[in-house]
């Protein structure tokens, strides 16, 4: 059932560290994913996020599929709009935005979708989505029209993964926003991590292998890249690299 959850979840135990590359379905066209996708097995990437704040191409089914054709690398909906499922999924990251208050990402969105998300098939993984202060205003602040978490806030970090763990969330995603000019910083990776057992994703404005490999150090378990991949593709094998350098058992 619940096979790529417990696969997180056994990796942190044994302190593997997984690199994920995010595609957005509205900035590739086939020729391109299909040399992510190849330079994606080749580097060892653990997991394929797949979402957009929008998607306004339509095309979620057939990347999807795509990806799934030519490798065996699972692919998880990081849906950015309930309408982003696609059975072709191996997972969907069920998220609510727990540093926010908006009341729709917290729960209203999922009441309205929660006939069609069952039907789909799809293993359900409840994430606790925290967007901490990248810097800029990002798609993610601006749709959820929720305020993030100010960067230096480490303990409401800390105190709002804590509330998700206890509410039964199974990950928690700390995201500084895609493109954000200032990725979350180590310290409050540490302050989370220090108080949750679940496997912490980490992503937005990550652009150098370094940063990766010290968000690894400070707690991260799961290092989310988008935007620096899609300028530049090949620093997907500097990243995993970076990444699996910090775990505990060779990946
Ligand atoms: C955004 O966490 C992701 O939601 C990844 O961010 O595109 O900045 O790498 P980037």
């Amino acid at each position: 059932m619940d096979k790529l959850y417990h696969q997180f979840a056994e990796r942190k135990k044994q302190g593997r560290k997984s690199f994920t590359v995010l595609i957005d379905p509205d900035k590739v066209d086939a020729h391109k994913l299909d040399r992510l996708v190849t330079l994606g097995v080749d580097a060892g990437v653990d997991y394929f996020f797949v979402g957009g704040s929008l998607v306004l191409a339509n095309n979620l089914d057939e990347c999807i599929q795509q990806i799934k054709g030519a490798c065996d690398i699972p692919v998880v909906l990081f849906p950015g709009s309930p309408s982003q499922v696609s059975k072709y999924a191996d997972a969907l990251l069920y998220l609510s935005l727990i540093s926010g208050r908006n009341p729709e990402l917290l729960i209203g969105q999922h009441v309205i979708s929660a006939p069609f998300v069952k039907k789909s098939g799809l293993e359900i993984m409840p994430t606790g989505y925290m967007v901490i202060d990248g810097g800029a205003p990002t798609t993610v602040s601006y749709i959820s029209n929720a305020t993030p978490i100010p960067a230096d806030k480490n303990d409401i970090a800390m105190c709002t993964a804590m509330a998700g763990e206890m509410l039964g969330m199974k990950l928690i995603y700390m995201d500084a926003g895609s493109g954000a000019k200032r990725p979350i910083s180590e310290t409050m990776i540490q302050s989370v991590a220090s108080q949750v057992e679940l496997p912490i994703i980490i992503g937005g404005g990550i652009t150098q292998p370094e940063k990766a490999y010290l968000n690894c150090k400070a707690g991260a378990d799961v290092i989310v890249v988008g935007n620096a991949i899609e300028k530049d593709a090949s620093l997907i094998k500097e990243m995993s690299a970076a990444v699996h350098s910090d775990s505990k058992v060779s990946a």
